[in-house]
C-alpha cells in the first residue's frame, strides 16, 4: 500500500474518531416507533400480592391486592388512632359480601374469598377510603410438574482451545 494512502486512511480515521467522540447524542438509527403499551404510564402499579392489608393514615395499603381463590385476607387497623371499617362494595352501594364493623386501633378482620372476581370495598366511616381485592381463579394444575424437556443433561465440556492456543504462544 502506498504511503500516501495509509496516511490518508489514518487521517480519515482520526477525523471520524474526533467527530464521533463528542457528538454522542444524535443516533443515526431511525426513531423508535411508539411502543404499543397496554397500560398508560399514569396507570396504577400492578396489584400487589399477599394476604394482608394494613389500614394506615386513612388508607388501605396496598389499596389493590391480588390473591388466589380460597385465600384469607386480613385487614389490620395498624397505625391509625381512629376506628375504620372494611365494607364490601362502594359508598352508597354496599355489596354485602363482607363487613368488618368498626375496627378499633389494633383490631383485625379476616375474610376468605371463595369466588374469583374483583371485590371493591371501602370504609363506611371515611368513605374516601377505598380498596380492591382481585381474586384470581386457581391454576388448573399447579401440582403437576410435567416437564420432560427438563431432564438433567450433562453440561458440555468447556472448550478451552482458545486459552490453550494462547498459552502455547
Ligand atoms: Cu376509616
Amino acid at each position: 500500500m502506498p504511503r500516501d494512502r495509509r496516511i490518508l486512511i489514518l487521517a480519515i480515521g482520526l477525523a471520524l474518531a474526533a467527530c464521533a467522540a463528542p457528538a454522542a447524542s444524535p443516533t443515526p438509527t431511525a426513531p423508535a416507533p411508539p411502543t404499543p403499551t397496554t397500560a398508560p404510564p399514569t396507570s396504577p402499579s400492578p396489584a400487589a400480592r399477599g394476604t394482608q392489608v394494613t389500614i394506615r393514615n386513612f388508607a388501605f395499603q396496598p389499596a389493590e391486592l391480588e390473591v388466589a381463590v380460597g385465600t384469607t385476607v386480613e385487614w389490620v387497623n395498624g397505625e391509625d388512632s381512629v376506628p375504620h371499617t372494611v365494607t364490601s362494595g362502594t359508598p352508597g352501594y354496599p355489596a354485602g359480601v363482607f363487613d368488618s364493623g368498626r375496627l378499633r386501633p389494633g383490631d383485625s378482620f379476616r375474610f376468605t374469598f371463595q369466588q374469583p372476581g374483583t371485590y371493591e370495598y371501602f370504609c363506611s366511616i371515611h368513605t374516601r377510603m377505598r380498596g380492591r381485592i382481585i381474586v384470581k381463579p386457581k391454576p388448573v394444575s399447579e401440582a403437576a410438574p410435567s416437564n420432560p424437556s427438563a431432564s438433567p443433561s450433562p453440561t458440555p465440556p468447556p472448550s478451552n482451545y482458545g486459552y490453550d492456543y494462547e498459552d502455547g504462544r
